[in-house]
């Protein structure tokens, strides 16, 4: 497979949608020959194996996810993705990988999924709103790939970038935002093996309101560092910008971790609503680092929270 991940393709050499899907079919089917357990195969579901980081919480359920969202580009309503997510084209798609990595270039979708190995993760997510959600992604580490890229001594820091196309992105056609939406994470947060790059859910390819054809997932962070639609990916040097921290620096730093100690400016975090308990539930008390503190707390020791929030 190393020879297909080759550098600087052509827009025109970039595989359709078809073609990944069925060879990611291909990839499972190994798997299955090697004694890993898989669910029963249905038609167009991607086949993923289970794994040791997966809740056990009870899952939201297709709708929830799909429909209750975050994504401006198509809009600042909750029910605006869903609606018009749907213009979105995905297929072909392209990321551009650069920076501070010894194999940079535009690597075709497949290329960049091809030999990773997919995983179905049930993560919880804490939106910095103060609802929460369990969705069972499915991907793979982005340390998997950045390895594969080569990452060079010098690269401190992982900053990605979404799509920019107002013609089918039609939040892009405010300005409320400096589009495209960027984020970044210091680079032992990017090798974390919490940290996934998700190409679905719910064993099916992503909707385009969740971030199709692939995006972030750090589940120890509000969920607006998870950022979707991702076509470009750059090792740098130093702390590259994220658009909430841009925006509003007073309100969203660059760290993002679910701290429930440490309040917005303009709410508390001690709790959360989880989507589908109905609006007359308890609130649910938020988990330092959203519940993952045993594997990512050591990333942060020494550091003042309160100030690197
Ligand atoms: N490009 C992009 N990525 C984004 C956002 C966005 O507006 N644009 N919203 C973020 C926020 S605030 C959250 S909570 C999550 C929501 O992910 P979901 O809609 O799949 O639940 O996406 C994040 N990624
Ligand atoms: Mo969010």
């Amino acid at each position: 497979m190393a020879e297909r991940f080759r550098p600087d393709l052509r827009w025109s050499d970039v595989t359709p949608r078809d073609a990944w899907l069925s060879r990611r079919r291909l990839i499972a089917a190994g798997g299955a020959a090697a004694g890993i357990a898989l669910a029963a195969p249905a038609a167009a579901r991607i086949e993923a194996a289970p794994s040791r980081w997966s809740t056990d919480e009870r899952q939201n359920s297709f709708e929830d996810i799909t429909r209750y969202n975050n994504f401006y580009e198509f809009g600042t309503g909750k029910e605006d993705p869903a609606a018009n997510a749907h213009r979105l084209t995905t297929d072909p798609w392209a990321v551009v990988i650069d920076g501070l990595v010894d194999r940079p270039g535009t690597y075709d979708l497949a290329d960049v999924l091809a030999g990773q190995p997919m995983e179905e993760r049930i993560y919880r997510l804490r939106c910095v709103e103060a609802w929460s959600m369990v969705v069972p992604w499915i991907g793979f580490e982005l340390a998997g790939l950045l390895s594969r890229v080569g990452v060079q001594p010098s690269a401190k820091y992982v900053a990605f970038q979404t799509l920019l196309r107002p013609e089918e992105m039609v939040g892009q056609r405010s300005r409320m935002i400096d589009w495209p939406y960027v984020e970044g994470l210091r680079l032992d947060e990017a090798m974390h093996p919490l940290t996934i790059l998700a190409t679905g859910l719910y064993g099916e390819p992503m909707p385009n309101q969740n971030g199709a054809p692939i995006r972030l997932v750090v589940p120890w962070k509000y969920g607006f560092k998870s950022i979707k639609s991702i076509v470009r990916i750059s090792l740098t040097a130093d702390e590259p910008p994220c658009t909430w921290n841009v925006l509003q620096p007073g309100e969203y730093g660059f760290y993002a971790n679910v701290n429930p100690e440490v309040d917005h400016p303009r709410w508390s975090q001690a709790t959360e609503r989880r989507i589908g308990d109905g609006l007359l539930a308890r609130r649910r008390p938020t988990l330092m680092f959203n519940g993952y503190a045993e594997h990512v707390a050591g990333l942060y020791a020494g550091m003042d929270l309160a100030r690197y929030y």
